[in-house]
Formats: structure tokens, C-alpha cells, sequence
């Protein structure tokens, strides 16, 4: 989209639909005169930062069929201070999906354009009020659905993210300005090249940083998508009455026919604020049904696709049943559960580890669900804590690291400076990727300034 496309005045309804307000959303330069278009009260002057009280209409000749659309309440956000950095108003009316249509009708009859998806946060982005790694969080925010996802889209939002950044930026810097100083002397013969210990030390500690960035992705995107848990075990051992209880739901069907659940199940049960996604599979037998094999496909790949899973037993299992689950479930956590303990329990001269429930009546279920949190290893979150959640972020640490190791190799293989600095400034560009920032060569400049006085 080019520039002179986003100078335009945009709106957008800004909530969803039902409730009795609705907020439409404006912004850009003629802001206020589109509005005194349609509104009754002056607000071509109005005091930044307050609410007007009046009414919408469209206007028409002769004067006596004027429409009126709405009684309204119109904010008024001078730039820069505003969500986008520009002149922009909200019109708060009431949610009727007629209402709202012709407001925004009568928007653009008068000079407004139908917003983008995201361009008002967009703009805030354009016109500096947030970097793009801001951005991308207020929509991780408005997707939160449990109380991690949440805390770190908020600190992300409130540049958690952006700051650690910035710190290796000025660290990646300081790497560079020692490595130009080098260059430097390295012009005199009679010189010494410099000692790299410092120099490695540094790459060192930014390197484990950005692979601590990178590697939280994996409990990002587990916050984020909910940690997938499946159910397994032979049939009719009450994985589907499991699933219910979890869920508090009748989701799944439930009855003592071996091989009543063909297909997998899921939903999510939010557990200690973490999102968890429970799959019911279709029970394990050998089985002439070719529709019941493609079942029991499917629960082989809900097993790989699972972070946790949960071994639903009714009976002491074989060796070669435990041998098998332990194969396929290799790398993730199993949970053993044995069910039905209502009716029996665990033999006591076996050495089974298992977790003794009765799905049916609700029998410790809370020491399951305990279990079933403390397997996702969901790290204690703080405020400052930064989580990596979007793939885009993941993306660019990783470019970052793979060409910090190439520093780190050169570094060690005395490699010449000029060459490092040239991949220090691809690990530079790629975090300024994640911020939409632009490094830039004089940036550079002025650091070696600020740290060293050459005096050239
Ligand atoms: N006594 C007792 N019966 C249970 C318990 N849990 C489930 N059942 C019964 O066991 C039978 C099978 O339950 P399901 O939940 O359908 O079993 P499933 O493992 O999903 O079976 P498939 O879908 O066929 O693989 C039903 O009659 C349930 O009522 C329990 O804790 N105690
Ligand atoms: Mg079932």
C-alpha cells in the first residue's frame, strides 16, 4: 500500500457484534470535518480528549427530510495523541446492525474509506506510537483466551519484548564498534591484532540470549494453540467419559459397546490460566472394520501430534502393550491412569505407576488434572518475562543465531573484522526485523563515537 493511500481517512466498526454499544472507529486528517458533516454538535474545534453528546443524521435537500440515524456519543483525539498518532474520533452509537451500516455509509459518502484489517494499529505503527513487535502483540491480546496468553501479549504490548531487544541491539553494537576498532588499528603494522577474548565473551552472551528468545517459542506456541493432550487406550476403558469430565460436557458419546468413538474428539479446558486441547481417540483393538482401523489411524497421530498423553488402563497391561505405548509416546510425557477404581482397584503386588480415578464418579479427578499441568512444564510467568509467540519473531531469532554462530566460528578462526561486522550487521538487521526499526550505517557511527574516543 503506498504512503499516500494511508494519509486518508479511515473507518471501521471497532466492536463486535451484539451487545447495545457499538464503537465506530475514525481516523486521519479530515476526521472531524467528515464528521461535522453528520453530526449535530460543532466539533471542528473541539478540545482534544472529550465527548460530545448529539446526533447523527444525513443531511438532505430540503432540510425538512433530513434522516436522523442515531442519538451519539463522538470522542475526540487530536494527533499525536491518539491510539493512531493521528486526528481520530470514535462514534459511540447503539448496536443496531442497521445503525452501524448506515453510520459507516454516511462516513464514506463524506470522505471516510472502509478500513483495512488492522490499519489503525498499522498507522500507530507508521507514525512511531508502538514498534511492530507492539503491534503484533494488541492483536495477541485481543486473542487471549486465558490468563498466560494474556500476560504476555500485555508485556509484550508494553515493550517487554521491544526492550530486551533493544539491550542486544546496543550489546550487537558494542560488538561491532570493538571489531571496527580493531579495523582501525590493524592499519599499523607495528600493531598487534587484538586480543578476542572480550569480543567472544560478548557474542557468547548475546548468542545464548537470542537461543533463550528462540526457544521460548515452543511454550509461546503451546500457550497460544493450547497444549494438546490425547487420550488413549484400548476400548470401552472410559476415554470418553474421561474427555467429559474434563471438559465438564457431554462432548463425546459414552457407552459400554467396545468401539463406540471412531473418530477423534477435542476441545479445550482451561487449566491454572493455561489452555490445554484434549483429543478422545478411538479405542486401540485389532479390528476387521476398515472404518475402525482408519479410527485407530488416527489415534496413532493424535499420539504424535500430543504433548501429553494420557493412558487410560482398566486392566493390568502386558508387557508388550507397555512396551508399545512407551515406544510410541517416546519424547512426550504419559500419564498411566487406571480407571474404573470404583469397581478395582490397582493390584497391590504390581509395580504399575499409575494415577487411580474414577472417570464415572468423579474420583480424583483433581490429582489427574494436577498432573496433566505439571506435565506441560508451564514456566512461572512474570510480568517482564518474555515469551516468544509469533513465528515471524521465531524466524528472525533464528537468522539472528545461525549468523551469530558465524561470528562466533570467524571470531575464533581469526577471521578478518571486516568480514564479522558485515555478518553482525545481518544478526543486527535480523532483530530490527522484528521491530520494524531500521539499522542504519551512521547508527553504527555514532555508538563507536559514544564508546570510544579514537580520536580521528
Ligand atoms: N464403573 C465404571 N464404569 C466406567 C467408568 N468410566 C467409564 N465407565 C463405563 O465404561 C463404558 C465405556 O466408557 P467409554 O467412555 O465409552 O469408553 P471408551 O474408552 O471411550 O470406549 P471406546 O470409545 O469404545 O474406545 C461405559 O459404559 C462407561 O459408563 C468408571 O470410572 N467406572
Ligand atoms: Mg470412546
Amino acid at each position: 500500500m503506498s504512503n499516500a493511500l494511508k494519509s486518508d481517512t479511515i473507518c471501521a466498526l471497532a466492536t463486535s457484534v451484539g451487545g447495545a454499544i457499538a464503537v465506530i472507529r475514525i481516523s486521519g486528517k479530515d476526521t472531524f470535518e467528515t464528521l461535522s458533516r453528520i453530526f449535530s454538535k460543532d466539533i471542528l474545534y473541539a478540545e482534544p480528549n472529550t465527548i460530545h453528546y448529539g446526533r447523527i443524521f444525513a443531511p438532505s435537500i430540503p432540510a425538512s427530510q433530513i434522516e436522523i440515524v442515531d442519538e451519539v456519543l463522538v470522542s475526540i483525539f487530536r494527533a499525536p495523541h491518539s491510539y493512531t498518532g493521528e486526528d481520530s474520533a470514535e462514534i459511540s452509537c447503539h448496536a443496531s446492525a442497521y445503525i452501524v451500516k448506515r453510520i459507516i455509509e454516511l462516513l464514506i459518502m463524506n470522505g471516510c474509506r472502509q478500513a483495512e484489517p488492522g490499519e489503525f494499529t498499522q498507522r500507530a505503527f507508521l507514525n512511531g506510537k508502538m514498534d511492530l513487535s507492539q503491534a503484533e502483540a494488541v492483536a495477541d491480546l485481543i486473542a487471549a483466551s486465558n490468563k498466560a496468553t494474556h500476560k504476555i501479549a500485555l508485556s509484550q504490548l508494553r515493550g517487554g519484548f521491544s526492550s530486551e531487544l533493544s539491550q542486544l541491539r546496543e550489546q550487537l553494537l558494542r560488538l561491532t564498534s570493538l571489531l571496527e576498532l580493531e579495523l582501525d588499528f590493524s592499519d599499523h603494522e607495528d600493531l598487534e591484532f587484538a586480543d578476542r577474548t572480550e569480543l567472544l565473551q560478548l557474542a557468547r552472551t548475546i548468542d545464548s540470549r537470542i537461543l533463550h528468545l528462540a526457544q521460548s517459542f515452543e511454550t509461546g506456541q503451546a500457550l497460544k494453540n493450547g497444549i494438546p493432550v490425547a487420550i488413549v487406550g484400548k476400548t470401552n476403558v472410559g476415554k470418553s467419559t474421561l474427555l467429559n469430565r474434563l471438559l465438564h460436557d457431554d462432548r463425546a458419546i459414552v457407552s459400554d459397546v467396545h468401539g463406540t468413538t471412531r473418530d477423534t474428539v477435542e476441545d479445550t479446558m482451561i487449566l491454572g490460566g493455561a489452555t490445554f486441547r484434549i483429543i478422545d481417540t478411538a479405542g486401540i483393538r485389532q479390528t476387521e472394520d476398515s472404518v475402525e482401523r482408519i479410527g485407530i489411524d488416527r489415534t496413532y497421530q493424535a499420539i504424535e501430534k500430543a504433548k501429553i498423553i494420557l493412558w487410560v488402563i482398566d486392566e493390568l497391561p502386558t508387557a508388550a502393550e507397555t512396551a508399545d505405548i512407551r515406544r510410541r509416546t517416546e519424547g512426550k510425557t504419559l500419564i498411566t491412569i487406571w480407571n474404573k477404581s470404583d469397581q478395582h482397584s490397582i493390584p497391590t503386588d504390581s509395580n504399575i505407576e499409575a494415577i487411580a480415578i474414577s472417570a464415572k464418579n468423579d474420583d480424583n479427578i483433581d490429582t489427574l488434572e494436577r498432573a496433566i499441568y505439571s506435565a506441560a512444564n508451564i514456566p512461572e510467568l512474570n510480568e517482564n518475562d518474555v515469551i516468544v509467540t509469533s513465528a515471524r519473531h521465531y524466524e528472525a531469532l533464528s537468522r539472528a543465531h545461525k549468523n551469530l554462530e558465524r561470528v562466533l566460528s570467524g571470531l575464533q578462526s581469526s577471521l578478518t573484522g571486516d568480514l564479522l561486522a558485515e555478518d553482525l550487521r545481518l544478526v543486527l538487521s535480523d532483530l530490527s526485523d522484528i521491530t520494524g526499526g531500521q539499522i542504519t550505517s551512521q547508527e553504527t557511527l555514532n555508538n563507536i563515537f559514544k564508546h570510544f574516543c579514537v580520536g580521528k
